[in-house]
């Protein structure tokens, strides 16, 4: 091992879809280097919270490092003959639609290509969805019903050169942060530009906000229908454009005009007709506008029509294919555009093809597959639930781990548990849908895999490998090749490498195209290996001649037949399942700044596992007045479809009558933290996206006679058994939250239970409060400590937390220790806030209370928020809140 310690390798960002280029190099101790990439276009050197923290996730503890057959470690041979002989007996007694393959956005494209081609095209089955059906699907339909394309048309810049910057269901500063701060920083250059952020909720993105628009969720159509109509008659069209570029113009606005006036609209969406006109009126004033959406348009029950609803009003003022104006989908996953370019949805072929039968037949013979599918398959919910009818009888799932995200959860979890033959290719040896798996395939992860993603603006950057292939781990393309050449496919199979793939890729892209099909990346056909190695981060379209394609549809013309743009009518209607007196609440759900999805990987870095540490709900302190809960008290939320437990966060941010939780929490993190048991598993008719943003609960306090919690240096082999607990990583210790129903009078034979170490403890008992606290302490250094009793009795943990650094403790910190409180004189930090630098809230409220009223003073008083930024709207409402209010500025 010689100076590849050294070596920096430019490569992208495994998580969100901004897809930042990323510099990294492995250490000696095989620990990873990670800068941004200042040559990168999608951030120029920017890294958020989660991207600076890449190099902590990437150690092997957790992973799986060989395959799995039936709960027992086997090799490669074993597990691949297992799963073809599996899948052959299935097609032969069941036939091939008993066959279904789920995979992700978070796939290569080198990977997403092989697997359609073999199971849509060898395999001969049409169930090949993607976790990109819960994230893009009414976005891609939306598109499609446009423009007769999947076309995202602009590029960052447009976000910088935009004066207007719509946010549509997008809480932007934690999901795309570093696409925030390029927003942010353009809109300190341009004090013209205005922000209007459109949630429910206010998150943080409203920092930057001139006009947030609260409205009742799910109304997004009757106000930008209602915006279609206002430009209307205000006369903001571009009747040039209007004429030569688009049709159905006339039954849209029919549509939009049923939706009534300026106050009708605001008694829909439930916001300050005020507020609402402000919003039409800027948006009409401003040419250069840009209206970027995500989620909380996305996944609903009317996902689709709020897409096109929104794309209606860019045609109807002509405000597309120019700088700084466009409808934008910011997609969720690094490789969401990239799965869609090789046809990773049920509905669609390859190279963005569709079932057209001109399509199927120029798939079909540029593949020379002769099963190649002739027509769509289920979309995910469907498809899994066709497996817990036994319809599906063998799944092979990569890249994703639906038993924690689909919605409805706990069926699909039951569902696979019950299925013949479920594969899962994972990283991590244990997730939710690893325990339900009948065969583990281990993948290489991200830092030693090798290929391609495409980013929100149509750029595809090369992930290249730093870090050698750990155990027996193998690259996602090469597990579906092995086993199509046991299926006897190994002809169509035969890739000597991700380059090779790529290349075939490149080829279909402009097979038969002549400009009819938006994506072909054809002028990057003919690469050798060196020049794919070498690949520079491309915007496509690149046709023969090469160049990219920075924006699409400059020349008014659309890739529907007619070649002119769609405006479609939409008519409103509300979310599938609506609030009733028994589940009078709706559950909203979402991400927070420091975690991705499942947790599999951010869960293992102590930094981003601080900034949330449990499952949470949040909810109106007007509504926690009514249910009878409080803050930091444990919830049932529960819906007719299941149940999750969560810290009750109160925050007035929310709307009365909805409640927020986060989607992270597996089985692995903590008891009953799963969002998704409870979620509804309605779907947008069109696109089949699930309305994860609109579910009816009821919430609760949940029954505990004790709270408490316990740190440990070391993690215990298993986790404890009590009521409920959520696990999260310290720097150096483990964290877990407890709550329990044991007779208080038993805490301390609980405790030792929960210890398993009984005799090394230091106890404090005091059986009037009803508390328990214990800590051990080993060769005077702190190994672990036990605090219960009713929550009001609980310290704070993070000066206990920063006991764990301590090479011996003091003898004062060890008198204060069972009182969870510093001794006099002593600092306690608080909950950390700037995960970057590791900067608690105390430290920050003290830094604000010695004059720093702004954020950049903070900052240069203690480093808070200096690097990735996210933390920033944080200090800004502690500053809010703990200003002097002589020196506050008002916001
Ligand atoms: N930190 C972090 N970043 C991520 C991810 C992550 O797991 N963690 N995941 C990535 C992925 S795959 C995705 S898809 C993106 C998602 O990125 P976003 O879509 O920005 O994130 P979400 O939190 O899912 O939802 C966005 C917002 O929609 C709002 N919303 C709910 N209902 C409605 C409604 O009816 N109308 C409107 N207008 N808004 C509504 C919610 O309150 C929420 O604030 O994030 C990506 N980035
Ligand atoms: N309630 C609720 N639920 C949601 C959402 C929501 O807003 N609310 N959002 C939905 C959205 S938009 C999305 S995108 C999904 C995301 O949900 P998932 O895709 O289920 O979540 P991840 O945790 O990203 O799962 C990726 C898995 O792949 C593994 N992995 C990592 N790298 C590799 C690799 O190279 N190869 C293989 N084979 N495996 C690897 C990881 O360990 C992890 O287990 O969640 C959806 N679920
Ligand atoms: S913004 Fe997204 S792509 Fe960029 S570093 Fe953060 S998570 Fe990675
Ligand atoms: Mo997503």
């Amino acid at each position: 091992m010689h100076d590849q310690h050294s070596q920096t390798i430019r490569t992208t960002c495994p998580y969100c879809g901004v897809g930042c280029g990323v510099l990294a190099s492995r250490d000696a101790d095989n620990t990873a280097t990670i800068q941004g990439d200042p040559e990168h276009p999608a951030n120029y050197g920017r890294l958020c919270s989660k991207g600076a923290a890449l190099g902590e996730t990437v150690d092997l503890d957790g992973r799986l490092l060989h395959p799995v057959v039936h709960g027992e470690r086997s090799d490669w041979d074993t597990a691949l003959e297992t799963v073809a002989d599996g899948l052959r007996r299935i097609i032969a007694e069941h036939g091939p639609e008993a066959v279904a393959f789920y995979g992700s956005g978070q796939m290569l494209t080198e990977d997403y290509y092989v697997s359609n081609k073999l199971f849509k095209g060898f395999i001969g089955t049409p169930h090949v969805d993607t976790n990109s059906r819960l994230c893009m699907a009414s976005a891609v339909t939306g598109h499609k019903r446009a423009f007769g394309s999947d076309t995202l048309p602009g590029n960052y810049a447009d976000l910088e050169e935009a004066e207007l910057l719509v946010l549509a269901g997008s809480n932007l500063a934690w999901c795309h942060p570093v696409l925030y701060q390029r927003v942010k920083a353009a809109k300190a250059e341009n004090p013209d530009m205005r922000v209007v952020v459109i949630d429910p909720r206010r998150t943080d993105t409203c920092e930057i906000a001139d006009l947030h628009l609260p409205l009742a969720p799910g109304t997004d159509v009757w106000l930008w229908n209602g915006l279609l109509n206002h430009l209307a008659r205000d006369g903001q069209v571009d009747y040039v454009f209007l004429e030569q570029h688009t049709e159905g113009f006339g039954q849209a606005i029919e549509m939009a005009r049923s939706g009534g006036s300026v106050p009708d609209v605001a008694a829909q969406c439930d916001l300050p007709e005020g507020d609402v006109v402000q919003f039409f009126r800027l948006f009409t004033r401003t040419e250069k506008t840009v209206s970027l959406f995500s989620q909380g348009v996305n996944q609903s029950s009317a996902g689709t029509d709020k897409v096109n609803a929104i794309i209606n009003c860019h045609l109807l003022t002509g405000r597309i294919g120019r700088p700084g104006t466009g409808p934008f989908s910011i997609t969720g996953q690094p490789n969401a555009m990239g799965g869609r370019e090789v046809g990773g949805l049920a509905n669609q072929l390859a190279a963005h093809m569709d079932f057209a039968p001109e399509d199927v037949d120029r798939v079909r013979r540029f593949w020379d597959a002769p099963n190649l599918v002739t027509g769509p398959g289920d979309k995910a919910v469907d498809l899994f639930q066709a497996v817990a009818r036994g319809e599906i009888k063998a799944v092979w799932i990569m890249s994703t781990n639906p038993a924690v995200s689909l919605p409805d959860a706990d069926r699909v979890r039951d569902a696979l548990r019950e299925c013949e033959l479920v594969v899962v290719s994972e990283a991590m040896a244990h997730t939710d849908t690893t325990e339900v798996a009948d065969v583990l395939l281990p993948a290489l992860a991200w830092g030693e895999k090798d290929g391609t993603v495409t980013n929100s603006e149509r750029r595809i950057s090369r992930q290249r490998p730093f870090l050698p292939a750990p155990g027996e781990t193998r690259a996602d393309w090469q597990a579906l090749c092995a086993v199509a050449g046991r299926l006897g496919f190994g002809d169509a199979f035969a890739y000597s490498g991700p380059d090779q793939i790529f290349d075939e890729h490149v080829r279909l892209s402009a097979f038969e195209n002549n400009g009819r099909r938006d994506f072909d990346i054809g002028g990057l056909a003919g690469m050798a290996r060196a020049a794919y190695d070498a690949m520079a981060p491309r915007q496509w379209p690149v046709r023969a001649d090469g160049t990219d394609t920075p924006r699409l549809f400059a020349d008014g013309r659309y890739f529907t037949e007619s070649g002119r743009a769609r405006f479609l009518p939409v008519e409103p209607h509300a979310p599938v399942h609506r609030p009733d007196p028994q589940f009078p609440l709706v559950l909203n759900t979402g991400r927070v700044r420091d975690h991705w999805h499942t947790m599999t990987r951010t869960g293992k870095a102590a930094r981003l596992s601080t900034h949330a540490v449990e499952p949470f709900v949040q909810v109106h302190p007007e509504d926690a007045r009514v249910f009878g809960l409080e803050q930091g008290g444990l919830a049932r939320v529960g819906s007719q479809w299941g149940h999750f437990l969560g810290r009750v966060v109160l925050d007035d941010g929310q709307r009365r009558g909805n409640v927020f939780a986060p989607m992270h929490w597996s089985a692995q993190y903590a008891v009953k933290g799963r969002a998704d048991a409870v979620v509804n598993p309605a779907t947008d008719p069109l696109s089949g996206e699930p309305e994860y943003k609109h579910t009816p609960v009821a919430v609760a306090p949940a029954h505990a006679t004790w709270h408490g919690f316990m740190l440990l240096r070391e993690r215990p082999a298993e986790h404890p058994h009590c009521a409920w607990w959520a696990f999260a990583r310290g720097g150096s210790f483990v964290r877990y939250e407890l709550a329990g129903n044991d007779d208080p009078d038993a805490l301390p034979t609980v405790a030792r239970d929960l210890l398993r170490n009984g005799s090394d403890w230091v106890e404090f008992e005091d059986p009037a409060r009803g508390t328990y606290r214990a800590a051990w302490i080993a060769e005077g250094r702190l190994m672990g400590c036990l605090f219960m009793g009713p929550l009001e009795t609980l310290p704070g943990r993070h000066w206990l937390a920063s006991l764990f650094d301590e090479a011996t403790l003091s003898s004062a910190d060890r008198m204060a220790l069972l009182s969870g409180r510093p001794p006099a004189g002593a600092p306690d930090v608080g909950r950390t806030v700037c995960s970057c630098f590791g900067i608690g809230e105390n430290t920050i409220v003290d830094t604000i209370a010695g004059g720093a009223i702004e954020p950049a003073a903070v900052t240069a008083a203690c480093q808070a928020g200096g690097n990735c930024g996210s933390c920033v709207p944080e200090i800004q409402n502690l500053i809010l809140r703990h200003a002097p209010a002589a020196n506050r500025r008002t916001a």
